[in-house]
């Protein structure tokens, strides 16, 4: 075990409240590309551009082609060893964990289900970028029938029947559906967001796992962690925006090293 991990154990063996601010690289191992980097998804322009509202509005049918093809790729994937230490230490009675999520799969939610975590209960999961398990109208913002976040959710992937790329439409309203993330230049589910401030406000330990931190308002999270007292523990095998927040900075995969931290905690 390096110092950094032991470190960071001894930070998270002593903490009561522990807030996990989540990004792509948590599911990194899992299959799912990252945005940016070296193999980021968006080093390809054609795809960053997708990710705008206004691409969205001016060229819906490339926007629900890609976004499609990301929801069945996540549909198919599966938690790796960071989602189910994450998941552990959240099992546990003497911890309070609380974990602001910037990814759209939901793989978080599926290893602590699976290692019988009531999420909502034991663990609050903040979708602050929005979940693609959840279909909505763009128009009228209604919600699509649950089935489809419950085949999403049964982690065998379920036999979807939404394909998204055929621009189904919304029975309210005619508008189009589409996943509930947030895309640039949309509001952050202010719900989440504001609930996830209130984490980061009150934690001992904060978990920076997987993020580069240039997203706004997300970024800002574990600025308002540390500026409340919460201890900083960052894994992530390169420096990012919020590195120098720190006070543990762990240069390696959080599917290596998180394991390493809550099980020596
Ligand atoms: C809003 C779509 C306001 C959904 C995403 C100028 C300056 C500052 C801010 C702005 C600006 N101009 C505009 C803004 C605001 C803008 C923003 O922040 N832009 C940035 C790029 C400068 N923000 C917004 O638009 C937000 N909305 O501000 O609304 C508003 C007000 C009024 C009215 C209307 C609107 C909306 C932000 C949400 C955007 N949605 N994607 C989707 O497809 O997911 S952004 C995208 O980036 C994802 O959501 C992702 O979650 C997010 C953050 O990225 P990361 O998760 O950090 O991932 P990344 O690839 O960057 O990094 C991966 C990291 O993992 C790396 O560090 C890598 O080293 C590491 N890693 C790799 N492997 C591993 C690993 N770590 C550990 N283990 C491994 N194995
Ligand atoms: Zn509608």
């Amino acid at each position: 075990m390096t110092d950094e991990i032991a470190r960071a154990a001894e930070y998270v063996a002593e903490a009561d409240r522990i807030f996990a601010f989540v990004g792509a690289g948590f599911s990194a191992e899992s299959g799912v590309p990252t945005f940016r980097g070296e193999d980021g998804i968006f080093s390809d322009e054609k795809i960053a551009e997708l990710a705008y509202v206004e691409t969205f509005e001016r060229e819906p049918e490339r926007a629900l082609k890609w976004l499609q093809e990301a929801r069945s790729m996540m549909a198919a994937v599966e938690p790796n060893e960071g989602h189910r230490a994450l998941a552990r230490l959240a099992a546990r009675d003497d911890k309070t964990v609380t974990v602001a999520t910037q990814n759209i799969d939901g793989l978080v939610e599926r290893a602590a289900r699976r290692a019988g975590v009531g999420v909502g209960r034991d663990l609050a999961v903040h979708h602050i970028h929005g979940s693609m398990t959840r279909i909505v109208c763009h128009d009228c913002g209604r919600a699509v029938d649950a089935s489809f976040d419950a085949s999403f959710d049964a982690s065998d992937g379920g036999d979807d029947a939404l394909d998204l790329s055929e621009m189904p439409t919304c029975e309210h309203c005619g508008g189009l559906l589409r996943p509930d993330v947030v895309l640039f230049g949309e509001m952050l589910p202010q719900e989440a967001f504001q609930a996830s401030v209130q984490a980061a406000r009150s934690a001992d330990v904060g978990l920076l796992l997987g993020t580069s931190g240039i997203v706004y308002p997300a970024a800002d999270l574990p600025r308002q962690a540390s500026r409340a007292g919460a201890s900083l523990v960052e894994i992530n095998p390169n420096p990012t925006d919020l590195s120098s927040l720190c006070d543990v900075v762990i240069r390696a995969k959080t599917g290596e090293a998180l394991p390493q931290v809550v099980d020596g905690a």
